[in-house]
């Protein structure tokens, strides 16, 4: 008899082409930021209504309300991270204070080191999104994100942006990080969107 490490997980939950691999595996590029909260800061920039950055201090960020997803993650490479417990902060609560300029159709999410990923509004609305400061009931831990980090998790991993710092809010599309190196700009893993060449009319910036 071959002995499980893990339960097995129901089909209709991996997204086609994905595994579900022993532990968590963590990955990025470049190296794992230093968080400093006294210099730390948020910025809410690009189209916003009054035109104007909005910037919250890690004091002011980490004390709006926050709300819990529960969620499993899927990175382009193909394993998948089942049942994660995410809390932190909706992006709904940061529009509230922070509301963008009619006609923002994307946002670009922006990270320590240049990195960024851009998505469509309904994604970075959609009630699973969440900037998280917590993953089962700790705060991140440093190569996970720390202090926090977006989730996406209907849209392949690379989306969920660890050591957030600034979300730009986009009147055009633009492509991000991995959206300029070859992966898709939508990113749905249920469709399997992995590529830029597998993009229809219309799921790209012109
Ligand atoms: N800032 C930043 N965020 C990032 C990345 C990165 O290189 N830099 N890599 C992405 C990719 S490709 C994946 S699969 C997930 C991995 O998250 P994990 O390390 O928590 O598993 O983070 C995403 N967020
Ligand atoms: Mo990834």
């Amino acid at each position: 008899m071959v002995e499980q490490s893990e339960p097995p997980v129901e089909e209709t939950r991996l997204p086609p082409g994905q595994y579900v691999p022993r532990g968590s595996p963590v990955i990025h590029y470049g190296r794992v930021p230093t968080f400093r909260p006294a210099t730390w800061g948020l910025q809410v920039m690009g189209a916003t209504v009054s035109g104007e950055t909005h910037r919250f201090s890690w004091e002011r960020f980490s004390g709006l309300p926050r709300t819990t997803v529960v969620a499993d993650f899927h990175c382009v490479t193909k394993f998948s991270i089942m049942g994660n417990e995410w809390s932190g902060v909706s992006p709904a609560t940061l529009m509230e204070l922070a509301p963008p300029a009619p006609g923002v159709g994307h946002v670009m999410i922006w990270a320590e080191y240049g990195y960024s990923a851009n998505m469509r509004m309904s994604d970075f609305t959609d009630p699973h999104t969440l900037f998280a400061l917590e993953l089962d009931g700790k705060p991140l831990s440093p190569e996970r994100g720390f202090p926090v980090r977006l989730v996406v998790p209907h849209l392949y991993a690379w989306k969920s942006v660890k050591w957030v710092r600034a979300v730009e809010y986009l009147r055009e599309d633009r492509r991000g990080f991995w959206e300029e190196r070859g992966y898709h700009n939508v990113a749905d893993p249920w469709r399997e969107q992995r590529y830029s060449y597998q993009e229809e009319p219309g799921e790209g910036p012109p």
